[in-house]
């Protein structure tokens, strides 16, 4: 039986969206052939009718559908206990959860002010008025205004990060010597950042830059197999 995921396709075969970079990793450590289904903010309505909701990634198997990255992340673990752990053990899953819940609303919320004004540019020209006004309405202002004072913004983004450079100092991968899905979850953010701009918002030489690093050096640097930050729209 095929697997199939959709995850959000950008301007020219761009991936932009993290919670689509989180299961592509989730899927490939657990070595499961799946096709990749890309998909448009404008095909909303389709995922609707498969999901029942709105959002990108889902993972079709048979006639299991699974929406939310954390629960397609939970639904391999279970549908491929053979294959390599996502999570390390049940002890682990809650202070997975915890993290991925923090990097998304603390790293995630600031990463928005460092690249959004970028980012509208990776996604497909069909795509972005609907981009700019959900995110504009969200924002409470428009994507350029959201960006305007990036020094401060970086200064709150380093200062969030120290927990992670501490502990990147300390071990190789956050979930130590070899990476998990905790990993992936957070790597996604960095993902999303370093391909959303051309501006860099790890610092050089940091623990987290070598960790990143390593991230995308993984399955073969995973990473880099789709186009980077557009020089021409
Ligand atoms: N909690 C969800 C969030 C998924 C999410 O935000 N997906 C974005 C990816 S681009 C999306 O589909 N957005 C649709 C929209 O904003 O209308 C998950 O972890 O999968």
């Amino acid at each position: 039986m095929t697997i199939t995921m959709y995850e959000r396709v950008g301007f020219e075969n761009r991936r932009p969206s993290p919670f689509s970079w989180r299961s592509r990793y989730a899927i490939t450590h657990k070595g499961i052939n799946v096709t990749y289904q890309p998909t448009r903010f404008l095909e909303a309505d389709m995922i609707e009718q498969l999901s029942g909701q709105r959002y990108v990634p889902i993972l079709v198997d048979g006639s299991k559908v699974v929406h939310d990255s954390w629960r397609i992340a939970l639904y391999l673990e279970k549908q491929f206990p053979d294959r390599p752990s996502l999570f390390g053990g049940e002890s682990a899953l809650g202070q997975t959860r915890f993290i991925c819940l923090w990097a998304d609303s603390t790293l995630g919320q600031l990463i928005k002010h460092l690249i959004y004004a970028d980012f509208i540019r990776c996604l497909a020209p069909e795509d972005r008025p609907y981009f700019r006004s959900s995110r504009e309405t969200a924002l409470g202002q428009s994507l350029e205004a959201a960006c305007a004072d990036r020094a401060a913004w970086q200064t709150r983004f380093s200062a969030a990060c120290e927990p992670l450079e501490t502990l990147l100092a300390e071990q190789n991968f956050i979930a130590g010597q070899a990476p998990q899905y905790v990993d992936y979850s957070v790597f996604s953010l960095f993902q999303w950042a370093r391909l959303g701009s051309p501006q860099d918002l790890v610092r050089e030489q940091s623990a987290l830059a070598a960790w990143r690093k390593r991230m995308i050096g993984l399955f073969d640097g995973l990473a880099d197999k789709f186009p980077h930050y557009p020089s021409t729209t």
